[in-house]
């Protein structure tokens, strides 16, 4: 499922009937032909419980499965906390059956904070976070039967409420900037006569995942000069090689700058190679290596993330081969898709 067709399927409600609402099911999940357009005009689920919800997760009684509903909050402003958080919103919802889902957040008057991120956290503990980017926050997970939270959370200071809408939606990762098979629009320089380290750029702790740069002060992003439109896709390719860790959970790191076009506010990012290797990928803004975007999934062979991102701007797109990796080198390849999506109303 395309993302603006996955978005228009709303959180589905049990409470109010998985029969009714003109939805049809899959699986016992979700899905329909619901979309925005055809809810009522208050069709959300209300945020009631601002004062306490960021320290226990208010109880939306929303379960996957049901009538398509969002949430609808706000950043308050009138309890800022300790470490510049503004608000902290966390909502429990309840998926019946397994589902690989998509979380979009949507804030467009969000530009003025300091950060609002989004965070996804299962019952099994797990977290997956997305930044919010030009008012949008977009995050996919498998998510195991249970009940999980979403959480809001906004940094900085503002002069009033900023409303925002929470969907969460079933997804289909596999549909998600398929790999075709193609020749690749840039190649790796050959990096071996520096001990693969020509491009590496950003060190990466996997768990807590803590980035930052090299220490190295000769290493360059490729130069691929490459720009990706909100329709379009660039293939990278390079190889993953055999090298020592230098210190951090990854063995060699490759990272290539890639323009994002002049409407593109959205990537998604899918690697896949060849061998029993085990290769993560991360994006940065050029120059900000302490600052990853998207959360790699393992929900298809490979390896895919999204994340929202600003428009002409330089990114740089990172993929690891990680020290839980069985045999390496491994020769990959990587897909870079852009996308244009627009911010629900809140
Ligand atoms: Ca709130
Ligand atoms: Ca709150
Ligand atoms: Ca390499
Ligand atoms: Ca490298």
């Amino acid at each position: 499922m395309r993302p603006g067709r996955a978005l228009s399927v709303l959180l589905l409600i049990a409470a109010c009937g998985g029969d009714d609402g003109g939805s049809t099911t899959i699986d016992g999940s979700i899905v329909g032909d619901a979309s925005p357009s055809d809810a009522p005009v208050d069709d959300c689920y209300r945020e009631l419980a601002d004062a306490s919800n960021g320290d226990a997760a208010e109880p939306t009684g929303l379960v996957v499965g049901g009538v398509a509903r969002p949430i609808c909050g706000a950043i308050d402003v009138d309890h800022a906390g300790v470490g510049g958080v503004l608000d902290r919103d966390r909502f429990a919802v309840t998926l019946v059956t397994p589902a690989a889902v998509v979380v979009r957040l949507s804030a467009p008057g969000s530009a003025g904070l300091d950060r609002l991120q989004l965070e996804i956290t299962t019952a099994t503990g797990a977290t997956i976070g997305a930044r919010v980017i030009g008012g949008l926050g977009v995050a996919i997970a498998p998510l195991p039967a249970g009940t999980h939270e979403l959480t809001v959370t906004a940094l900085g200071a503002s002069a009033g409420a900023v409303p925002y809408r929470l969907v969460i939606a079933p997804d289909d990762p596999a549909a998600r900037c398929p790999l075709a098979a193609v020749n690749p629009d840039y190649r790796e320089a050959d990096e071996s006569a520096v001990g693969h380290r020509a491009n590496d750029m950003v060190q990466v702790q996997a768990t807590p995942l803590v980035t930052g740069a090299t220490p190295s002060t000769s290493d360059r992003p490729e130069d691929t000069q490459r720009a990706v439109s909100s329709v379009g896709r660039v293939v990278l390719a390079g190889t993953s090689a055999d090298v020592a860790s230098a210190g951090d959970d990854y063995h060699d790191r490759d990272t290539f700058a890639v323009y994002t076009g002049q409407t593109t506010n959205f990537l998604e990012l899918r690697a896949a190679w060849a061998s029993a290797a085990d290769l993560d990928v991360l994006v940065f803004e050029a120059e900000h290596p302490a600052e990853p975007l998207g959360v790699p999934t393992a929900t298809v062979a490979g390896e895919l993330i999204v994340t929202s991102v600003k428009p002409a701007t330089l990114y740089w797109v990172w993929i690891g081969g990680s020290t839980r990796s069985a045999t390496l080198p491994a020769s990959y390849q990587l897909a870079v898709c852009g996308r244009e999506l627009t911010p629900d109303a809140p």
